[in-house]
């Protein structure tokens, strides 16, 4: 039995390790996490009774060991490097020229290129296959044991896959936390009102160096490797390139972004696309590293001090710079949101001269207790707009102002509203602020809205900017003339948006209340608003308390309608689109009663193609009065296919599946049974 056990033991490590492999350095996983579980769990029931088998590289073995008191020394055997850096083009030509002329070469030089990662470096000995210790690089020639760490990290193998290793291995590599896991731990961290890592980086050496391995083992770290150190017993390929390929297959995780490129513009192409993509990337990055391919000439070059020469780090500019908060402002944006932003003292972070940065919101600086006059960090990352990470701790010398929140919008002088439960304060002035006026326009012109065709954001923006339209009212005071002199605008298109804005101005009551573009109402809640009010005088004299009691309308919402009703401002764009001959249908023909007699009553109806008689949005309009679904696309649960002029696929999908085909005149006469 025991010789069984062995034998089932040894196939479940195999199949545990093989599985990590493909999960972690492959990322491939070919199993369910729940099946891993259960290997897993088989495995350590086997150990449980058979405890005489348990080894130290046990996929059960990783968090094993007591807290330390403190971190033992070790010394390289063979010293971790660093590598020069360089930060422009200029200087990374020179690097290659002096590559050629060392190895008296003209010959385009092949180099691999592979992100720089913002992490720690970490040196992992592996004799005959098993994890022997793992240390930091510490001042490159003594390092700390943080073995009892690295055991605990699922993409670290404990015991090298195959057999082509050789019998010593040194690996080095770097350890780094992914940004989803450093923001869940900060998050958790946050909510438990502990200490918060101030960045990935951080993160991993705060995990890293943790005496206790329990908690290690809670932190996302994750490894890449990058060069080997001793190697004894065995041989490596001749191109760093396959090397790191061979680690690979080893079960040693290496990042997929590594390649082959020759020459240094090939570089800066790696570089340009690396770039771009950083901020997509899973991890930071600090830079790109280039390295000649051919360890032989690796070999020749040799080393200076304490870097290679085949080497180099292609840095990105810094992203975070030291300012100080001169003033705070706060701005508008399209939706009324009110972004808090710092006025600073000029920087150079990233590349280019910053001198305001976002706050984001009054949470965030309550969280960070940034204030005018602060010292504060800076970051820049990528194209995303500067934000204040945080300030210099120790850097406040005295008290300093705290910053409020405004009480009306520095735009439009409307009240600003800040809901509880909710980050971001917002303008009420919805139609009538300068700052939302194109936004809160596009959205009443849109298709579930008042649908005016030909209304496009484009011509929106143009009306607009020539101060042709203030609020949605002014679109129906455009005449002929005021469309013609706008650049690009053909006689007939203007006649035809006229014509829209005629067609447009008998809305059902749902239609308008969306198409005022109130915060959270979306169509359903305006149905919903319309169906249980009636008329819009009734809408907008509800409270709060009536206005909760309606069909999917939170404290939120009714929040969000009562403050947009309440502004004057608001009250004078809806007279003054009545005054321009918006006439509200009767809401009738919605009432629950019409719907449930009606054959579309809970039946799914598609529209498709040019209806003779009125526009698909009216078409769907009485369709959902009468208490149908009308959704995009056909398939088997569809009741009715409404169908007009040049139908299309939908058509002869609806065919296909048996679904009754209407046209208009069908579904108007269906209306009225
Ligand atoms: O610090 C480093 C980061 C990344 C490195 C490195 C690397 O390769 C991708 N490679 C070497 C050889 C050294 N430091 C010394």
């Amino acid at each position: 039995m025991p010789e069984s056990a062995e034998k089932q033991i040894e196939e479940l490590r195999e199949q545990l390790r093989y599985h990590a492999y493909q999960y972690y350095v492959l990322d491939n996983p070919d199993i369910p996490d729940a099946e891993y579980d259960r290997l897993y769990q088989k495995l350590l029931a086997l150990e449980e009774k058979h405890p005489e088998l348990i080894t130290s590289d046990s996929p059960t073995q990783r968090v094993g060991s007591a807290p330390l008191a403190a971190f033992e020394q070790i010394q390289h055997q063979m010293p971790m490097l660093s590598l020069d850096n360089v930060f422009n083009e200029e200087d990374l030509y020179a690097f290659n020229q002096r590559i050629q002329d060392r190895l008296n070469s003209s010959d385009e030089i092949e180099y691999t290129a592979e992100p720089k990662l913002d992490g720690l470096a970490i040196s992992l000995r592996y004799e005959q296959g098993k994890l022997i210790y793992a240390a930091t690089r510490g001042d490159g020639s003594t390092g700390e044991n943080v073995t009892q760490n690295i055991r605990t990290m699922k993409s670290v193998p404990l015991r090298l896959l195959g057999e082509g290793y050789p019998q010593v291995l040194e690996v080095r590599g770097e350890v780094f936390m992914p940004r989803a896991g450093f923001e869940k731990l900060n998050r958790l961290a946050r909510e438990k009102g502990d200490k918060e890592f101030a960045n990935p980086r951080n993160a991993a050496a705060g995990s890293l160096r943790q005496l206790d391995p329990e908690i290690t083992a809670t932190r996302p770290l994750s490894l890449y490797c990058y060069s080997t150190g001793i190697v004894e017993g065995g041989e490596l390929a001749d191109t760093h390139y396959e090397i790191l390929q061979q680690l690979k297959s080893f079960g040693l995780p290496v990042c997929k972004e590594i390649k082959r490129v020759t020459g240094i513009k090939a570089c800066l192409a790696y570089y340009e696309d690396i770039s771009k993509r950083r901020d997509e990337l899973p991890y930071d990055i600090d830079g790109i590293v280039y390295k000649v391919n051919s360890i032989a000439l690796q070999k020749r070059l040799g080393f200076v001090a304490r870097a290679p020469r085949w080497a180099i780090a292609h840095k990105f500019p810094a992203q975070e710079e030291i300012t100080r908060i001169i003033d705070v402002d706060f701005q508008v944006g399209r939706t009324g949101a009110i972004t808090p932003v710092a006025r600073l003292e000029p920087v150079f972070v990233g590349g280019v001269t910053v001198s305001n940065a976002t706050l984001h919101n009054m949470d965030e600086i309550r969280r960070k207790d940034v204030r005018i006059g602060d010292q504060v960090i800076v970051r820049r990352a990528g194209d995303v707009i500067p934000e204040v990470a945080r300030v210099v701790p120790g850097s406040r010398k005295k008290e300093l102002p705290e910053i409020k929140m405004l009480e009306f919008c520095p735009v439009c002088h409307s009240a600003i509203e800040q809901i509880e439960g909710e980050a971001i304060a917002r303008c009420t002035g919805g139609l009538f602020c300068q700052a939302q006026r194109a936004q809160a326009i596009k959205h009443f012109a849109s298709r579930k809205a008042m649908d005016i065709d030909g209304l496009g954001d484009k011509l929106v923006e143009q009306l607009v900017d020539e101060d042709l339209v203030h609020t949605p009212a002014d679109l129906y005071k455009l005449s002929l003339e005021d469309l013609v002199a706008l650049d690009r605008m053909a006689e007939k298109s203007a006649k035809n948006l006229l014509n829209a804005l005629e067609a447009s101005k008998q809305p059902t009551l749902a239609r308008f209340i969306y198409a005022l573009g109130i915060r959270e109402v979306g169509e359903t809640t305006a149905m919903n608003l319309a169906n249980e009010f009636k008329t819009l005088e009734a809408i907008e004299q509800a409270d709060f308390d009536q206005l909760i009691e309606v069909q999917d309308i939170g404290p939120i919402v009714a929040q969000h309608i009562v403050n947009f009703f309440q502004q004057q401002h608001n009250l004078d764009v809806i007279d003054q689109l009545l005054a321009a001959g918006i006439k509200i249908q009767d809401v009738k023909i919605a009432d629950s009663a019409a719907q449930s007699n009606s054959v579309f009553a809970g039946k799914t109806v598609v529209i498709t193609g040019t209806l003779p008689g009125m526009s698909r949005g009216e078409a769907k309009d009485k369709l959902l009065a009468a208490g149908a679904k009308v959704t995009g696309s056909v398939s088997a649960k569809t009741d009715f296919l409404l169908a007009g002029d040049k139908a299309g696929s939908k058509l002869s999908k609806a065919e296909k599946l048996g679904v009754r085909v209407i046209d208009e005149a069908e579904m108007l006469a269906l209306l009225n049974e």
